[in-house]
C-alpha cells in the first residue's frame, strides 16, 4: 500500500510534501510524513498484534487527552507533552482498500536514544515514566480496553512457550535445547508479578507496558523527558511491568540483538539511577512491597522477553519483525544473558533498592 496515498486522507496541517519510511520497532509500520508546515507520523497498525485497531486508538486518545488536561492544569508543555492524532474525517484512523488501518500523529522533535551510556540521562529517563505514571495515577481503568489479553502474563508467555516447542512447527527446537532449558529452569519464577497482582500484594495500577528506552522523547534544551510514547499498550497492569521491562533494555550493557554474550550485562550503575529517577518521578507513590520486587521485576521481565523471542523463533517468526534468519533466536540468548546478569548481581541491586526505602 502506497503510504503517500494513504496520508492524503489524514487532515494534516498543511499540504503533504514528502513521505519516508522508519525502519525502528518490531511491530508497526512507520513513516515519516512533512508538510509545509509541520512532521507527522504515519503508521500502519499491526493487526496480527491488535486485533481490534479501533479499540487502541480509544486508549490512546482518551490517555493523551488525560495527560494534556494535566499538563495544562500545571502548566507544562501542553503541545509537546502528549501524543496529538491527527483525525481522518471523523475518525481517528482510517482503513484502506486492503482492509489494513491507519493513523497519524504530529511529530515530537527532541533526542530520543536506542542505547544508553549515561546514568544520568538514564535516571532522567526513569524519572519521566515515573511520571507518566502519576499523570495517569487516576485514570479510570475501567474505560480501558485490553488490547492484547495477558500481555505481560508471564505464566501464559510461559505456557506459550510450551506449547510452540510441543508443536516445533518448524523443526528448530532441536537447536535451542540450551535455551529451552534456561526457560524450564525458570517456571516457577514466572508467577512472581502475576500472583503477586492477584493476591494484592502488588497494586493494579494504569500503567504503559512497552518502557522501552527510546518510547521516551527527551527535551533538547533542558534534557528532561518532554514525552512518553508508543502508547498502544496502555492498559491496566503493575508498575513493576514499567520498571523491569525500562532495566532489561536500558540498563543493558549492549542492544537487545547483540550476538557476542560477552557483551552483554546488566550495569547496576544505570539500575541504581533509573532506580533514583523512577522513585523521584513516582513522588512516592510507590509501596513498599513495589520497591522491594523492583530488582526481581527485571530479572522476570527480561526473562518474560526472552520467553517471547524465543516462542516466537520455534513458531517462526510471526510476531517479531525479524532482519535475518535465526534474528528472534539471538533476541532471546542475549535476553537469557541479562537474565544471568541479574541472577549473579541480585545481593547487590538488593542492596541499592534498600538505599532508596
Ligand atoms: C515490541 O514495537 P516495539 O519495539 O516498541 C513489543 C514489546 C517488546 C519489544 C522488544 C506490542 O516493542 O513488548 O518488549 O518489542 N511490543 C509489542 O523489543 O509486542
Ligand atoms: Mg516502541
Amino acid at each position: 500500500m502506497d503510504p503517500t496515498r494513504i496520508a492524503a486522507a489524514f487532515d494534516f496541517d498543511g499540504a503533504v510534501r514528502n513521505v519516508s519510511e522508519c525502519t525502528f520497532g518490531h511491530i508497526n509500520g512507520t513513516y515519516f510524513v512533512d508538510t509545509e508546515k509541520e512532521r507527522y507520523v504515519l503508521q500502519r497498525i499491526n493487526k496480527n498484534v491488535f486485533k481490534k485497531p479501533w479499540e487502541i486508538m480509544e486508549n490512546v486518545v482518551g490517555v493523551t487527552d488525560h495527560i494534556r488536561k494535566k499538563l495544562a492544569a500545571a502548566g507544562g508543555d501542553v503541545k509537546n507533552g502528549a501524543l496529538q492524532f491527527v483525525r481522518s474525517g471523523d475518525r481517528w484512523y482510517y482503513v484502506d482498500e486492503a482492509g489494513e488501518y491507519w493513523r497519524a500523529y504530529r511529530f515530537i522533535a527532541g533526542d530520543c536514544y536506542q542505547f544508553c551510556d549515561s546514568a544520568d540521562l538514564f535516571s532522567r529517563v526513569g524519572r519521566a515514566f515515573g511520571h507518566f505514571q502519576n499523570q495517569l495515577a487516576d485514570y479510570d481503568a475501567a474505560t480501558l480496553h485490553e488490547v492484547i489479553p495477558d500481555f505481560h502474563n508471564t505464566v501464559r508467555r510461559y505456557e506459550a512457550f510450551e506449547a510452540a516447542v510441543k508443536a516445533d512447527v518448524c523443526g528448530r527446537a532441536a537447536g535451542c535445547r540450551a535455551e529451552i532449558e534456561f526457560v524450564r529452569a525458570r517456571r516457577e519464577a514466572c508467577g512472581f508479578i502475576v500472583k503477586g497482582l492477584q493476591t494484592g500484594r502488588f497494586l493494579l495500577r494504569v500503567t504503559h507496558n512497552d518502557t522501552k528506552l527510546n518510547n521516551v522523547i527527551m527535551d533538547k534544551k533542558t534534557g528532561e523527558g518532554l514525552c512518553v510514547i508508543d502508547l498502544d499498550t496502555v492498559m491496566p497492569g503493575s508498575l513493576l511491568y514499567d520498571f523491569g521491562d525500562a532495566i532489561r533494555y536500558g540498563a543493558s550493557s549492549a542492544a537487545e540483538d547483540e550476538t557476542d554474550l560477552d557483551k552483554v550485562f546488566i550495569k547496576p550503575d544505570l539500575f541504581e539511577a533509573f532506580t533514583k529517577g523512577y522513585l523521584a518521578g513516582t513522588e512516592g507513590a510507590m509501596t513498599r512491597e513495589e520497591t522491594l520486587a523492583l530488582p526481581e521485576s527485571a530479572r522476570i521481565l527480561t526473562l518474560e522477553t526472552g520467553i517471547r523471542f524465543l516462542t516466537d523463533h520455534l513458531a517462526g517468526d510471526t510476531y517479531f519483525r525479524i532482519h535475518h534468519e535465526g534474528h528472534n533466536l539471538e533476541r532471546a540468548r542475549n535476553q537469557f544473558k541479562l537474565v544471568q546478569s541479574v541472577e549473579e548481581q541480585r545481593p547487590a541491586l538488593d542492596g541499592i533498592v534498600k538505599k532508596y526505602l
